[in-house]
């Protein structure tokens, strides 16, 4: 728990940060931020803006976009090469969300970088925005390719790495999965190619909340042991807690050093992380916040 003037500090801390953004038109490569209490309290913010998002679209995916938050706010602010204003910049790192379902959590990380304005968080899921509930590549800045159909990610991502690895820029391309996700036999497709082929300017994250649409992985179809079978398949594998920024920042920053082959973070997190009544719950794996949900996760959460 931090004391109100800690608070008053490290939003001003932020506030400084995102002045920075803005001065440099967004179009400038951003200093990455690597403390750990500036990178909770972004964390918080977008889970806050996940929950207003869901209420008042009333619909979409809680669970795995609050289990996927801090892994998104480690690689946007701490880890990838981007520049918020020039989406396209030919030399940035590419970040596809093979668990298309998180959707909130991606755009309100985009958001908060500068991608679009804020407000359009308000338009989740509505007519007309360009925020959809699953990301769409054509209208959303930011978000490469377009995902919801559970399996694909990983091949495109390894796609990309090999063609971005052309350029010789020293690239890096990061790809997040479910892990009931993982029972798709596409990715073990993909991850046989990519080790066959040493794409290792590729990273999987996989989100093990140990919950899917329909109850654990474990009683749906097992995917243990999962180490053995990525090892297996050829790549290197690490094991983190998802919701320790340093353990996050730390693996991003090994991968780099793992040359010929492919990298996978299995990342252990909690479905519904940052609010007690959808933390470790398969009910709100597609579930928007009734009002009474909404007004207790404000209580924890704390404001915007
Ligand atoms: C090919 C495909 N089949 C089914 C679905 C419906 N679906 C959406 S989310 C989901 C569960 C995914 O579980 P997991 O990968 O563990 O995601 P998380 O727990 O992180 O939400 C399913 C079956 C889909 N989007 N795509
Ligand atoms: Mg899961």
């Amino acid at each position: 728990m931090l004391w109100p003037w800690e608070n008053q500090v490290l939003r001003l801390g932020l506030d400084i940060f995102q002045c920075r953004l803005l001065a440099a038109g967004m179009s400038q490569e951003f200093s990455h931020l690597t403390d750990e209490l500036q990178l909770k309290e972004i964390a918080r913010q977008v889970r806050r803006d996940i929950v207003e998002m869901l209420y008042h679209a009333k619909s979409g995916h809680t669970g795995g976009s609050l289990s996927a938050t801090d892994i998104l706010v480690a690689l946007f602010f701490g880890v990838m090469r981007l520049k918020p204003g020039d989406p396209l910049w030919p030399q940035r790192d590419y970040f596809i969300l093979s668990k298309g379902h998180a959707a909130p959590a991606l755009y309100a990380v985009l958001a908060r970088l500068g991608f679009f304005p804020r407000e359009d968080l308000n338009r989740l899921r509505s007519f007309g925005s360009h925020l959809q509930g699953h990301p769409c590549a054509l209208s959303t800045p930011g978000v490469e390719i377009s995902t919801g159909s559970l399996g694909q990610g990983l091949s495109v991502a390894t796609g990309i790495a090999l063609g971005v690895r052309l350029n010789g820029a020293g690239q890096r391309v990061y790809t997040l999965l479910g892990d009931g996700e993982v029972q798709e036999g596409q990715v073990w497709e993909a991850a046989m190619a990519a080790a066959h082929y040493k794409v290792d300017n590729l990273v999987a994250i996989l989100d093990r909340n140990r919950l899917q649409i329909d109850g654990r992985t474990w009683d749906v179809m097992s995917i243990e042991p999962l180490v053995a079978k990525w090892e297996a398949f050829g790549w290197h594998t690490m094991q983190v807690n998802g919701h320790s920024f340093p353990e996050l920042l730390e693996a991003f920053q090994a991968c780099r050093y793992f040359t010929g082959q492919p990298s996978i973070i299995i990342a252990h997190t909690i479905k519904g992380k940052g609010v007690a009544i959808f933390e470790d719950q398969v009910k709100y794996h597609g579930v928007a916040p009734t009002q009474e949900e909404y007004e207790q996760a404000k209580r924890e959460l704390g404001e915007v």
